[in-house]
């Protein structure tokens, strides 16, 4: 094959990308995957930002590419001012951050997680075709495997349209897999849809034997997001907590709405990122609503002299609150760098909060009260908390082993090598114990049902025996207090029967840890084991096989022989050198880590899986058994 010049500088603008995707899309997994699509969207939501886009759509053709359509102003066209032989829209699908070098101040607010540029998603995919209607015309340019250029940016039609259309095709020698989840995709584009007020977004599907088009636009914005979260819930009082700020620094938006529930649900974006990791927008609002709630109890004698001041986690108990900032340069620190850095935006939305919820409150006397009162409610069930969390530590030191008896623990103390099998049933939990290598595997079987923690308050939690056992195990605290550099095991497994029995409790479990030690699910140390479903004998040779999928490809594979297929119903009926040879032995078992990225997405799946509503938790379950959204390699 012959090179052009051409195509070597290409190869070189992109190379570092496929050399190392992970480096700028977070993994090759079903995370990166998705990444590509979020990409080429957040390109276009930039320039609805910048008031030039009011409707992108996003379609998942039948052939398994992704073409996401705008219609602002389109990649400008004209010879690039650096590259003279090329169009700026080449080198914006070419080059590495070139992205935003365009449009000069004030266009690119954007930047962060996903800020890396198209020219990666061009450089991880097979195919990529471009469309821009800018000046007049239409023009194309078609790229193939790796970004590289086929022909030139050509005007191929005169056109008084204005808009970008990216098709691609993800690279199968880059990801795992490269077939897209629409659920996936729809959580995001919905929450892209409520942090832009007014932005039309649809998203279709063309992969089944009919299109499906779902149309997201939300003229309320982000208080309609919070309505959105608080639908599976029961809000103290109908209203929304609404306000915003404008200012040189840029732009604070923010609505809340408490429930009756006991979980915090606040959830802060730093232009559309998602900040898991909080930051200063996040500390200024939370330290302005402990200063509104207690000026105004005690201003209306509603917090009596003697009483201590609400505590900030007795203010948010219940509350679902969306910070929204929009900022010029943003700052992403922290580990997964989704913390929000710039230190004007702690004193911006501080500021912003105390005055205008303030006012809030001082118009709104009925809700007002029911805000303190609920936060007084919380401090008392904190304080019996507190006594029932005495007692068990106090229990603990008594307790001489202080383990739980029930865990099968192992030898080393190294966390780093130690991994705990968290097993449903006393006989799986027999089978994994005969199975293990005890020097660094520990066995913690679970009986049952484990307490659905999304409904219950923290007192009560600690009083529930599997629960108080897992924190004990795992041994870094709980809630506020734990401590993720006590965890006694790096891999904390899931082991749970592959029914709907056992994608419950795994849910359960889940959301447990999700809720109370979302530390340990963010430092990637909670599994999701994969026994097989199947095992196959043909002659003398046994094959176990992890799903249907796996089964039918077995199958077709050996046609024309009759192999004995049996079915595990549940992890009980394996032998305990079956359950080592495919589930727990290291060098041949495959774990699934478990991943959250998006804290408001995940809290929202877990309240609509954990709530009330029992029929519609049945059904989500049962489609949603093998979930993968949290689940990356
Ligand atoms: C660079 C400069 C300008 C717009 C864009 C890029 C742009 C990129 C994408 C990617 C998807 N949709 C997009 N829309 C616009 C500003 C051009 C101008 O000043 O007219």
């Amino acid at each position: 094959m012959a090179y052009s010049a051409k195509d070597i500088t290409v190869l070189k603008g992109l190379e570092p990308v496929r050399e190392r995707p992970g480096m700028y899309i977070g993994s090759t997994g079903p995370s990166g995957l998705h990444h590509l699509v979020y990409e080429v969207i957040d390109n276009s939501v930039d320039e609805a930002m910048a008031g030039y886009c009011t409707r992108i759509d996003i379609t998942l053709l039948a052939d398994g590419g992704v073409r996401v359509v705008d219609d602002g102003r389109g990649i400008p066209v004209d010879p690039h001012p650096g590259e003279k032989n090329k169009s700026a829209a080449e080198v914006v699908m070419t080059v590495l951050h070139a992205g935003g070098k365009f449009g000069g101040e004030g266009y690119k607010i954007s930047g962060g997680l996903h800020g890396v540029g198209i020219s990666v998603v061009n450089a991880l995919s097979v195919r990529l075709d471009l469309e821009i209607n800018r000046d007049g015309g239409r023009w194309i340019q078609h790229y193939a495997k790796g970004g590289t250029p086929q022909d030139k940016l050509t005007k191929v039609a005169a056109s008084k349209k204005h808009g970008t259309s990216t098709t691609f095709w993800p690279d199968p020698t880059i990801f795992d897999e490269i077939e897209f989840r629409a659920q996936t995709l729809i959580e995001r584009i919905r929450e892209m849809a409520f942090l832009n007020k007014g932005l039309e977004m649809r998203f279709r599907d063309e992969r089944g034997e009919e299109p499906v088009e779902t149309i997201f636009k939300y003229a309320g914005g982000i208080v309609d997001f919070v309505k959105h979260l608080n639908a599976t819930k029961e809000p103290i009082f109908k209203r929304v907590v609404a306000f915003e700020e404008i200012s040189d620094y840029g732009e604070v938006d923010i609505a809340m709405q408490w429930n009756t529930g006991y979980h915090e649900g606040i959830h802060s974006f730093a232009n559309n990122i998602s900040t898991t990791e909080g930051g200063m927008h996040e500390e200024g609002f939370k330290k302005a609503l402990t200063n509104a709630v207690n000026k105004y109890g005690r201003e209306k004698n509603l917090l009596k002299e003697k009483d201590d001041n609400l505590l900030g986690e007795d203010i948010r108990e219940g509350l679902t609150a969306i910070i929204s900032v929009k900022l010029r340069n943003p700052q992403f620190e922290g580990q997964t760098k989704t913390k929000l850095g710039n230190t004007e935006m702690r004193s911006m939305v501080e500021k912003a909060t105390n005055e205008k919820l303030r006012d809030w409150l001082e118009e709104h006397p009925p809700e007002a009260r029911q805000v303190v009162a609920k936060a007084t409610q919380a401090a008392h069930a904190r304080m019996a908390a507190r006594q029932a969390r005495d007692l068990t530590r106090r229990k603990s030191l008594l307790d001489s082993a202080a383990m739980p008896g029930k865990l099968a623990d192992c030898s080393t103390r190294d966390p780093q090598r130690a991994e705990v099998f968290i097993v449903e049933g006393d006989s799986a939990g027999g089978s994994a114990k005969q199975a293990r290598e005890r020097e660094f595997q520990a066995i913690l079987p679970i009986r049952g049902k484990i307490l659905n923690v999304e409904r219950a308050r923290i007192d009560k939690m600690l009083k529930n025996e599997e629960i108080h056992t897992l924190i004990t195990a795992i041994g870094a605290g709980i809630g506020e207090e734990f401590d993720v550099e006590k965890v006694r095991y790096h891999k904390v497994v899931l082991l749970t029967d592959a029914d709907v029995d056992g994608s419950h409790i795994r849910t359960l479990l889940l959301t447990f840890f999700y809720r109370q030690m979302p530390e340990l699910v963010r430092a990637g140390y909670v599994y999701i084991a994969q026994p097989p479903l199947y095992s196959v004998v043909l002659g003398k040779e046994k094959t176990y096989l992890k799903d249907e999928a796996a089964l039918e490809a077995f199958l077709a594979a050996h046609e024309g022989r009759k192999p004995e297929v049996s079915r595990f119903k549940g992890l009980g009926e394996m032998n305990y050198e079956e359950l080592w040879a495919t589930t727990m032995d290291p060098s041949t078992r495959s774990l699934l880590r478990v991943s959250v990225e998006d804290a408001a997405i995940a809290d929202d799946i877990f309240a609509r899986l954990m709530g009330d509503n029992v029929d519609a938790r049945r059904e989500f379950i049962q489609v949603n058994a093998k979930d993968v959204r949290f689940l990356d390699i």
